[in-house]
């Protein structure tokens, strides 16, 4: 495969199209000027897009939550019930569908129907088909987005964004890395330059769909510049494919000022590098993540992870937030929780509306530190590509300078290996092949050697698992039992 950041030819993409719409026998309803028609019909109040932009000019943060079962009556009665508590609607996929297994989400959907209860964990969108989809959209009175985890999602793209849904979450590196073993991301990053294609062709014939590379990547410690670089170039790739409405992500991490400078300098990175890449008709806003590692099972404790997230996304600026919910150390929540999560965020972010985080040294120290590394991360990639993103960011993964913390992938190095700080903050304890600047890694190990010695041990990789079980059990930081 001859992968590149170009955009796909028409004639190309049309060839690729024909095939990837028999993969299952709902493709073939797939009409792409019906698709058009279809959601010109929608009203603005349900285009994701428009209500994104407009939160974004008003300076709100609008709240969003996960939500997807397999019946098509019963999603539609879960979204119903929660597009009263929120702003944005998901439809979470199932695994299966993730997977490109449509027999047995088709399986899946004949014994829930049979157990009546849903026996997948979210909506098969593709083996329900277009028409239902477009009932699902039609039943509710908010913008729907697609949120999923599938590396290749091509089919799904066209039958969701011809069904009516004007947001689809993803992307060929953030839904490979974490989420597959074997895909190689040659093969991911492609399928998505699919999704993009038919994103930018929709977007060619008027009609903006939203796209949100997947921020959190493992959910696991990440340190923000290395999430802040995968949704740059995630981004990058995307509007090369003529996308126009692009949202960035990014997990919290708990420790306030890396939370805020993370989401400041996201948007303002994302800005200089896509117009450094020449666009300069986009529409980028952010969206901020809850927690997304481990919660406590005290639904009390779990409700506090929630509220601390829906303070600093509000504070921060960002543009949305992805809502958890009291249930989340035990599974996929009930509509009841998943309510709880989204009352207890919109009471906070009411709360902070009117309030701005102070400027001061630390933040913009922060600010400036995950500018410079991220900088430094994406130099490395356009290097290594010969001015190519898509081929540098496969050399990047394959070298280690691209490298997810705990992301299961084969092609990831696994070297990268973060602790917090002594203030909770996100650190790099081994970088790997990650270039960052000698300084940089220097002010890194200073502040991981003030938390050893607080905790009179030394750094190890224990105190690496012990962050990542902490706040699971009630504190930021890992540290040992005095
Ligand atoms: C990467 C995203 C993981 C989060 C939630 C998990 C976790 C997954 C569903 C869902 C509600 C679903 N999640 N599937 N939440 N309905 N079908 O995504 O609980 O928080």
């Amino acid at each position: 495969m001859e992968l590149q950041n170009k955009k796909i030819e028409l004639p190309d993409f049309l060839a690729e199209r024909e095939q990837v719409l028999t993969t299952w026998p709902t493709g073939k309803d797939v009409k792409f000027a019906d698709g058009v028609k279809y959601q010109e019909s929608l009203p603005e109040h349900k285009r994701f897009a428009a209500v994104l932009k407009k939160a974004d000019q008003e300076g709100k943060t609008l709240s969003q939550p996960r939500a997807g079962v397999a019946l098509v009556d019963e999603h539609i009665a879960l979204l119903q019930g929660l597009q009263t508590a929120c702003d944005l609607l998901p439809s979470t996929i199932d695994a299966y569908t993730r997977l490109n297994r449509y027999d047995e989400a088709a399986k899946g959907i004949a014994k829930s129907r049979e157990a009546g209860t849903s026996l997948l964990n979210g909506f098969p969108a593709v083996n329900h088909g277009l028409a239902e989809c477009r009932r699902v959209v039609e039943a509710v009175d908010k913008p729907v987005q697609v949120r999923h985890g599938t590396p290749d999602a091509r089919l799904l793209a066209e039958i969701t964004l011809a069904g009516g849904f004007s947001a689809y979450e993803g992307g060929g590196i953030s839904y490979n890395i974490p989420y597959a073993k074997k895909v190689s991301l040659e093969r991911s990053i492609r399928d998505w330059q699919y999704c993009d294609r038919l994103v930018g062709l929709y977007e060619e014939h008027g009609i903006r769909i939203n796209r949100e590379p997947f921020g959190p990547l493992s959910g696991t410690l990440v340190p923000p510049f290395m999430s802040h670089a995968v949704a740059i170039i995630e981004g990058l790739l995307a509007l090369e494919q003529g996308v126009r409405s692009i949202t960035v992500g990014y997990g919290q991490v708990g420790n306030i000022v890396q939370d805020i400078a993370a989401i400041r300098s996201l948007r303002a990175l994302a800005d200089e590098y896509f117009r450094a890449a020449g666009f300069d008709d986009f529409e980028l806003t952010t969206v901020f993540h809850q927690w997304m590692g481990g919660f406590p099972e005290n639904e009390a404790m779990a409700f506090s992870v929630i509220s601390w997230g829906g303070a600093i996304a509000g504070m921060s600026g960002a543009t949305k937030v992805i809502v958890k919910t009291p249930h989340e150390a035990r599974g996929i929540p009930t509509m009841e929780a998943n309510r709880q999560g989204l009352n207890a965020t919109r009471q906070i972010l009411n709360m902070v509306q009117d309030q701005v985080f102070p400027a001061s040294d630390a933040l913009a120290f922060e600010v400036e530190l995950i500018k410079r590394e991220v900088r430094a991360v994406m130099s490395k990639v356009f290097e290594l590509g010969e001015g190519d993103i898509a081929v540098g960011t496969v050399r990047a993964f394959e070298a280690g300078v691209l490298d997810v913390p705990f992301a299961p992938a084969a092609c990831n190095a696994g070297k990268l290996l973060p602790v917090r700080d002594n203030h909770g903050a996100v650190r790099v304890f081994e970088a790997g092949q990650v270039p960052l600047p000698e300084d940089v890694l220097t002010l890194h190990r200073d502040l991981i050697a003030e938390r050893a010695r607080a905790e009179g041990r030394e750094p190890s990789f224990q105190m690496v698992v012990d962050d990542i079980y902490a706040i699971s059990k009630s504190t930021l930081i890992g540290r040992p039992a005095k």
